[in-house]
């Protein structure tokens, strides 16, 4: 693993989306995309670690960073030479992110907060240095009462009080590591606050909603994989005096993989292609692409191995890992059934909005505001 992390550093994968001031590759998110999806046909375990270090260990201080906080961490974070963790889940809180418990209370001088908490399933959490941590935090409300808000910190380990669990046992990823990460009485300068006090909630969502598309992209490569291999192993063995390719139901199956490849690349490039334009409302495609480009690669994993047959559920022909590796991408960074739940309700809340306005346009303009919007929508 050192080895493949001097390699990557050397490559300036560990800092794709990093401007090259701060020492990043200075990618755009189309071509860390591509970089997704070499990572993804390849090793899924590493594309965890790669993508926990930059999609959201340390996106948080690329995207709300002060220009002192980028300087500091960014150019150490682009390198590989520290690796960074974005601790938001805990015992009691995993897809509900904002009922999260641990705590930050500021010092009577006002000079640091004090943190305190507990942090599971982290990854890249036993060998990171920087940290992107979110916790409740006291915030006064205009009306001068105080109400509890998430907010976003850095902290590093070497405040001191910072300590890591043993890796855990998984099904898969294995080479990414997924530990517990303790918070005791960590010192963190008001310096380290990111995106303001209050805002955590949103810088959270935030950073998942633009690192979203690295999970896509690495599918789309992973699904490559599964086709390449398919492809090889139907056209070259035969069964019944034929080679697998030339019955129906394999043609059938091996179309319906390249079917979900295809759209799910496309999700891909058109989602880091708006970005890269400038796009900010990305949010639900983001969503979209990760429940349908998980979804798509562990069917096109399940239907490889099935056109393998026997040599399919062999460890030595590499597929099974693949399934192993990819189920947890219908889980993290947004569980599928949940991601589809904040779809389906972002939807209903525009058109809820829309109405509300409506509600309102014939309260005060009476019924001719009625027929406007029925002939608008008729048209
Ligand atoms: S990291 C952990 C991942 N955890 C999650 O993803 C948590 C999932 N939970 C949520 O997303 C939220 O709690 C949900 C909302 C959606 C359930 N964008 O009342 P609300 C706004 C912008 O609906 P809740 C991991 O797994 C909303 O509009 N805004 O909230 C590691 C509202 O705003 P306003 C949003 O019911 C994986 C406010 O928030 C969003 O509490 C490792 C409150 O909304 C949003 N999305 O819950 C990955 N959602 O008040 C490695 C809500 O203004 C990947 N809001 O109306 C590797 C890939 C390979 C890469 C390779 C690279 C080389």
């Amino acid at each position: 693993m050192n080895l493949t992390k001097a390699f990557l550093a050397d490559l300036g994968a560990f800092g794709a989306l990093v401007p090259e001031e701060y020492e990043g590759a200075g990618m755009n998110n189309t071509q860390m995309a591509r970089l997704a999806e070499l990572v993804g046909a390849n090793d899924l375990g590493l594309g965890v670690m790669m993508g926990a270090h930059q999609s959201i260990g340390y996106k948080g201080i690329l995207l709300y960073g002060s220009e002192e906080q980028k300087k500091k961490y960014l150019p150490d974070l682009a390198t590989g030479r520290k690796f960074a963790s974005f601790c938001l889940t805990e015992p009691s809180s995993g897809s509900d992110a904002n009922s999260i418990r641990t705590r930050a209370e500021l010092s009577p001088d006002g000079k640091h907060y004090l943190i305190n908490g507990n942090k599971i399933w982290i990854s890249n959490g036993g060998f990171a240095k920087v940290f992107t941590v979110f916790a409740q935090t006291p915030v006064k409300q205009a009306d001068g009462t105080t109400k509890d808000k998430v907010s976003a910190f850095i902290v590093e380990r070497d405040f001191g009080g910072v300590t890591s669990g043993q890796g855990e046992k998984k099904m898969g990823i294995k080479g990414s590591n997924t530990v517990e990460v303790h918070f005791e009485n960590v010192k963190v300068p008001v310096e380290n606050l990111l995106g303001g006090e209050g805002n955590g909630f949103k810088v959270a969502m935030n950073i998942l909603n633009n690192g979203r598309f690295g999970i896509p992209a690495a599918c789309t490569g992973a699904m490559k994989h599964c086709i390449m291999k398919t492809v090889e192993h139907v056209s070259s063995r035969t069964q019944f005096g034929k080679k697998l390719m030339e019955f129906g139901d394999v043609q059938e199956k091996l179309a319906d993989m390249i079917v979900r490849h295809y759209v799910t690349e496309s999700i891909v490039y058109m989602l880091a292609g708006s970005m890269d334009k400038g796009v900010t409302d990305y949010q639900l495609e983001a969503a979209i692409g990760k429940i349908a480009a998980s979804d798509n690669a562990w069917i096109v994993c399940d239907n490889a191995i099935q056109l393998h047959g026997g040599m399919g559920f062999m460890t030595e022909t590499g597929l099974e890992r693949v399934l192993r590796d990819l189920r947890i991408f219908k889980i993290f960074e947004g569980a599928n059934d949940v991601l589809r739940l904040f779809v389906s309700l972002t939807g209903s809340q525009h058109a809820g909005k829309h109405l509300q306005q409506l509600a309102s346009d014939i309260k005060a303009g009476g019924i001719s505001s009625l027929f406007g919007e029925v002939k608008r929508r008729t048209k």
